[in-house]
């Protein structure tokens, strides 16, 4: 029987300080319904556990991991290089240099080892986790549904739109 409890999204951060970006990824996720983990996980203060992450993630059943990090942000690319679980990373704005830097860390993936790039910051979050839906959804037809209805609702939402124009 399926466990409906087993987390088949993982969402890491190299950082508590991560968590108001990645909580949009967390609010998506239990929006529907989807069992997830989240927890820091540091590529540069905890590179070992880093790894027995990313290599125990196929055998844990995650589907999809969601990797948010900042300024040398490591952690995606370095996930992807030890599992073949869809790494989807979600580059956390940085005090210098607004998340620039964590794009560019994140996106300049040499080929062969992929990691899913979104915007930096809480659109980038909340996108990760709508994409981890859609990965899970390709073999969920309840989930494709209720995917479906999320986006019927908000195309909806932008035709009722009125501007204050006077
Ligand atoms: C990165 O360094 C983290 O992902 C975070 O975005 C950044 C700063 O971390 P803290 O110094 O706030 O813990 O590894």
């Amino acid at each position: 029987m399926a466990d409906h409890n087993k987390p088949l999204v993982g969402v890491i951060m190299g950082s508590s300080s991560d968590w108001d970006v990645m909580q949009n990824a967390v609010a998506i996720l239990k929006q529907f319904g989807v069992p997830f983990e989240a927890q820091v996980i540091s590529a540069h203060r905890m590179p070992d556990e880093m790894f027995t992450y990313a290599e125990t993630a196929r055998a844990r059943g995650l589907r999809a991991i969601i990797a948010g990090a900042g300024g040398a942000a490591h952690l995606p690319g370095m996930v992807a290089a030890k599992t073949i679980v869809p790494v989807l990373g979600v580059p956390v704005p940085s005090k210098y240099l607004r998340g620039e830097d964590s794009l560019l860390s994140i996106v300049q993936m040499p080929k062969g080892v992929p990691v899913s790039t979104f915007a930096i910051g809480e659109a980038g979050a909340a996108n990760a986790a709508l994409t981890a839906v859609a990965i899970i959804a390709a073999t969920d037809d309840a989930l494709a549904d209720q995917l479906e209805a999320f986006r019927s609702q908000q195309t909806a939402a932008a035709k009722a739109m009125i501007l204050p124009v006077d």
